[in-house]
């Protein structure tokens, strides 16, 4: 059975999507992108939906669509995809992926060109034959020969928020078997690195048990391909994504100096060890041990491995040796954030723009689903044409829905908020007599990727009614690398007590995290938001909150762990700051 249907079909629909345009073909283009988007989106297994017969009653999925999702359940192939592959170039597939190579693009080069794989077309971007396509130039081509390199670095790495979905499936499989003592994700994904290259996964047991559960592994149904099998571990290749998956098995009495070296960094195991020696001990996976004498001191949790060097436990988040060990010898590792500190979401988008949800149906799936006191919805501004961003007039008429909302679920569980776009000279999309009327304003921008923004963010603090700057740096992982930004930013964001985002959508991370910490130390208020378009984005806070960890990010330093009186107290002494009626 497969796991992740709805990544599967969503994926289907995508490249459905992506032919259709090839093919001129605009208007199923359109309708299979978006039932992509919505499957992707959907909180629960598509086969819920089709058991229930719900499946019918989802908006902007029509009954062709509803055959094909049928058929793919009880077959694993949808027939006319099939044929629709055979229409285009076998490599335009996945090129169509790529920014800068979308449908459009790739045609023309095919009919213009002949060109009908990915050899003759970087050839051809390489020796001026694209650029002097009508329409083309050389700084285009430029850009999609970067565009495609980002693209080949990513796909060896996946991102946190597929590979923890993975990780945490395959854990809870493992978890079934009584004989494992200890479990627990070990690597880069247990530091919640922004991108994870393998998976690790460690156990301890018995040694008598280790044969059953390296089987019980390398066989599991996600299992594509056997690379290693040993006495003590094991590398399998996954259906999904092909990702690798290292599993490795611990006698208990290892199993914390084992995880702490698989816990890596690399960089903060080598600095570990390091002073380890200069105290006479000599660490290893298998434990501490006297240098001299060789004796076993040490090994079976994290904590005493730490313990025995003279350091405090150090959350996984913060080992990349960026001054960590200086503060765990000094035992003044901060108490960072914690998921359940997080009181409400501070952005988030409804059916008036680009969102799936209607904004009752939101605060009611946050009552049933998640403890939070509030959460602010923050539609796009006007000059989002494509999400039919809202106007002053949209946004009062908003306002009246929410305080009709909030009036039958009895408390003022629903903020009133925008996301206005930062235009290109740093003013706002919309004046200041509507952003006094909102609870909450989020500031971002859309547009002028390609210059040293600075100008734009520091302007839009200087705002009185902007309370945080939206994905400050603007990038996309794998895909675009965020704008220049200097420091100043930090600088005035502290001044004018305008906050920062830790944008927790899959492909932004943004903040990143080098950028959280420097926030951190300039004493800059961080907000965690999902940025959700469907109710399933709101379990994105898990990340945004790792990804604050790793910047070392305390309670304290994040403003929607406060209650929304304390968040009012924030905004309101901004406004006096600037002279405005609070
Ligand atoms: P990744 O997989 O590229 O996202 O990054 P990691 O950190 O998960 O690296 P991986 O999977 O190669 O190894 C897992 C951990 O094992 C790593 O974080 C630290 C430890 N480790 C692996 N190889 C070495 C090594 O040569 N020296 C040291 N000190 N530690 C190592
Ligand atoms: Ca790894
Ligand atoms: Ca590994
Ligand atoms: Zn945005």
């Amino acid at each position: 059975m497969y796991q992740n249907i709805n990544k599967e079909l969503a994926k289907i629909f995508n490249n459905m999507s992506h032919i259709y345009e090839f093919l001129d073909d605009k208007f199923r283009a359109l309708a299979y992108a978006r039932a992509a988007q919505i499957i992707e989106d959907l909180p629960d297994d598509i086969r819920n939906y089709v058991a229930t017969g719900k499946i019918n009653d989802i908006r902007g999925i029509g009954s062709h669509t509803v055959d094909k999702i049928l058929e793919y359940i009880k077959t694993g192939k949808i027939q006319k995809y099939e044929e629709l592959k055979k229409l285009i170039p076998e490599d335009f597939l996945d090129l169509m992926e790529v920014p800068g190579f979308g449908p459009k693009t790739l045609k023309r080069i095919y009919e213009e060109l002949g060109i009908n794989n990915k050899k003759d077309l970087i050839e051809a971007l390489k020796d001026g034959r694209v650029a002097k396509l009508k329409g083309f130039g050389e700084k285009k081509v430029q850009n999609m020969l970067k565009g495609l390199e980002l693209y080949e670095a990513s796909k060896n790495r996946l991102i946190l928020w597929e590979a923890l979905q993975i990780g945490e499936t395959l854990l809870a499989k493992l978890k079934q078997l009584k004989e494992i003592k200890n479990i627990e994700l070990a690597g880069s994904l247990r530091r919640r690195k922004e991108t994870i290259g393998d998976i690790d996964i460690l156990v301890s047991c018995d040694d008598k048990d280790r044969d059953k559960i390296i089987n019980y592994f390398v066989n599991l149904e996600d299992v594509k391909e056997v690379l290693a099998k040993g006495d003590t571990r094991a590398s399998v290749i996954i259906k999904e994504k092909d990702r690798e998956v290292d599993l490795r098995v611990l006698k208990p009495e290892e199993w914390g100096s084992g995880l702490q070296y698989f816990t890596g960094s690399k960089e903060h195991n080598v600095h570990f060890r390091e002073i380890a020696k200069q105290k006479g001990l000599k660490v290893s996976e298998y434990g501490v041990f006297d240098a001299k004498t060789e004796k076993r001191l040490a090994g079976a949790t994290e904590e005493e491995v730490y313990e025995i060097v003279g350091m405090q436990w150090i959350p996984p988040e913060m080992r990349e040796d960026r001054g960590e060990i200086e503060l765990a010898l000094k035992k003044n590792i901060p108490r960072l954030v914690e998921l359940e500190d997080i009181k409400g979401d501070l952005h988030c988008h409804s059916t008036w723009t680009d969102g799936f949800n209607k904004i009752e149906e939101i605060a009611k799936f946050l009552l049933e689903n998640y403890k939070y006191e509030y959460f602010a919805i923050t539609d796009h501004s006007k000059a989002v044409k494509v999400a039919h961003g809202l106007t002053e007039e949209d946004v009062l008429k908003q306002i009246e829905e929410i305080d009709k909302i909030n009036k039958k679920l009895g408390f003022e569980f629903i903020k009133k908020g925008i996301e206005v776009d930062i235009m290109l000279d740093g003013s706002l999309d919309l004046p200041d007599e509507i952003l006094a009327k909102l609870d909450w304003v989020v500031a971002s921008i859309h547009t002028h990727f390609n210059r040293d923004n600075t100008d734009r963010i520091i302007k839009a603090m200087e705002n009185p009614y902007v309370c945080v700057i939206g994905h400050p740096t603007g990038r996309t992982i794998g895909v675009r690398e965020g704008y220049p930004l200097s420091d100043e930013i930090f600088k005035v964001a502290k001044e004018t007590s305008t906050a920062l985002e830790i944008n927790a959508q899959p492909l932004r991370m943004d903040l990143p995290d080098m950028m959280i910490k420097k926030a951190v130390e300039y004493g800059v208020k961080l907000v965690i938001s999902t940025d959700s378009h469907s109710l399933g984005n709101f379990a994105y806070m898990k990340i945004g909150v790792a990804n604050a960890r790793r910047g070392w990010a305390k309670k304290e330093d994040i403003l929607n762990t406060y209650s929304w009186n304390e968040i009012k107290k924030f905004i309101q002494a901004k406004r006096k700051k600037f002279g405005v009626k609070v």
